[in-house]
C-alpha cells in the first residue's frame, strides 16, 4: 500500500515503525522475510526510500538497483542456497503481479522452484 506522500508499508518497515524479520539493513537498503513466503527462503530486498515501480527508476537509481542485486546474492550465500540455486525477481504493475508499490526484489530458494508463469 502506498499513499500519495510516497510512503509505503516497506518504507515503514525500513524505518522500523512496523515489525518484520530484518536480515540486512544499511543506509540505502533493507531486506526482510516475506510475510507470505512462497519458498523456504523468501526474502524481500527493498530500497529504504520509495520508488513505486521499476518504471519510476531513473539513471540516478542505477547504483542502488545494482546494489540490491548484490545484497540478494549475499543473502543467498548466507542462507546456504547459492549452490542449490535461487530466483531473484521484481514484479511490475498489474500484469506483473505487483501488489506493494515500493520496488522490491524477491529472493526465493530452498526448494526446486517451478517454471514462472
Ligand atoms: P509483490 O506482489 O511483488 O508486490 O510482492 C509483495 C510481497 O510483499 C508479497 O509477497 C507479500 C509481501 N508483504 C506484503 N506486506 C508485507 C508486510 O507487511 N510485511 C512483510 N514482511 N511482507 C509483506
Amino acid at each position: 500500500m502506498t499513499d500519495h506522500l510516497g510512503d509505503s508499508v516497506f518504507a515503514r518497515i525500513a524505518r522500523k515503525e512496523l515489525p518484520a524479520k530484518i536480515v540486512y539493513q544499511d543506509e540505502e537498503i533493507t531486506a526482510f522475510h516475506d510475510i507470505e513466503p512462497l519458498a523456504p527462503v523468501h526474502i524481500l530486498i527493498v530500497p529504504n526510500r520509495v520508488i513505486p515501480t521499476l518504471n519510476d527508476a531513473t539513471l540516478e537509481d542505477q547504483q542502488l538497483l545494482g546494489k540490491m542485486m548484490l545484497v540478494a546474492r549475499q543473502l543467498a550465500c548466507q542462507h546456504s542456497i547459492s549452490d542449490t540455486g535461487y530466483r531473484v525477481t521484481m514484479n511490475v504493475n498489474s500484469d506483473g503481479g505487483q501488489s506493494v508499490f515500493h520496488i522490491h526484489l524477491h529472493l526465493m530458494g530452498g526448494q526446486k522452484l517451478g517454471r514462472m508463469a
